[in-house]
């Protein structure tokens, strides 16, 4: 069958525009596509609630690709390999209680999990601001990478959310917008984002999970990004915390939502 040039451009425009009206009003909204935000996506999405994943580059998966140092095979403990076992990767316990899984294939099973649950992930966007009503986050301001790295002077757009979940890593980025926009009213001890401490895995895993929580009114912070709000040590290239952190932060938005409907 012969195809038309500009029939390919009118379909992807139709859809595209469609896919992204859909966001415009979602349940929870994830910033950060790295194995943390991806999860959390999958486990929402499981409960039907309406999911959607910002990542600003081109390639969900965040830092899990490469393993460590380039390697790419990643370690989970026991905990964490029962989260691998549920996504359908395969690991292996190298040894005991010390499983290995191919980066690759755990990035990729998340991902197509994720989506086929039914989450949005909007690739190439920055969220770049939120939106603030009476001390609360209700929204996201969005636009497309390609603007921000370039440089150029277009302004964004806004989606609207329950409940917000910083997952972006190592940068903390959204907990470090309210902090910068909002004042020091994080709910940590100083109000403000700690900042992440030196490598200690075992302690880093325990505090990655404890402090998967609410940061400000409707905002959740998830992953490595717990470690850097908090002040948690960093943990090297052992993902357990980062599956089972955004697990748990599916389960406490859920709850919340969960509520939300009943009242
Ligand atoms: C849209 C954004 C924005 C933004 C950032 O870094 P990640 O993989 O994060 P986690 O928490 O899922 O996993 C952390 C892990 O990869 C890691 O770094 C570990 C375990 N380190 C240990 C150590 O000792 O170093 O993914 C975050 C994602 C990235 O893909 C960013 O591009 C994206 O978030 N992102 N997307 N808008 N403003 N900020």
């Amino acid at each position: 069958m012969a195809v038309e040039d500009v029939k390919i451009s009118d379909v992807i425009i139709k859809t595209f525009s469609e896919k992204l009206r859909g966001v415009l009003e979602t349940d929870v909204a994830i910033v950060g596509g790295g194995p943390a935000g991806l999860c959390a996506a999958y486990y929402l999405a499981k409960q039907d609630y309406r999911v959607t994943l910002f990542e600003r580059k081109l390639s969900v998966g965040g830092g899990m690709w490469g393993g460590g140092i380039m390697f790419n095979q990643i370690v989970v403990q026991k905990e964490g390999n029962k989260v691998l076992e549920e996504f359908g990767v395969r690991t292996v316990e190298v040894e005991p209680g010390y499983y290995a899984a191919d980066s690759v294939e755990t990035v990729t099973t998340l991902a197509s999990t994720a989506c086929k649950a039914g989450a949005r992930i909007m690739n190439l966007f920055s969220v770049e601001d939120v939106l603030t009503r009476d001390e609360e986050v209700d929204g996201l301001v969005i636009n497309w990478s390609a603007v921000e790295i370039a440089g150029l002077h277009v302004d964004p757009v806004s989606i609207s959310a329950k409940f917000i979940v910083d997952a972006t890593g190592h940068a903390a980025e959204i907990a470090r917008i309210i902090e910068r926009k909002v004042g020091p009213k994080l709910l940590t001890p100083t109000g403000r984002v700690i900042g992440e401490r030196s490598m200690w895995a075992d302690v880093a895993e325990m505090l990655t999970l404890e402090n998967t929580k609410e940061i400000y009114p409707h905002v959740f912070v998830a992953g490595m990004a717990c470690n850097a709000v908090f002040g948690g040590p960093r943990m090297g290239p052992i993902f357990g915390g980062m599956l089972l952190s955004g697990r748990k932060v599916a389960e406490l938005i859920g709850n919340r939502l969960q509520r939300l409907t009943k009242s």
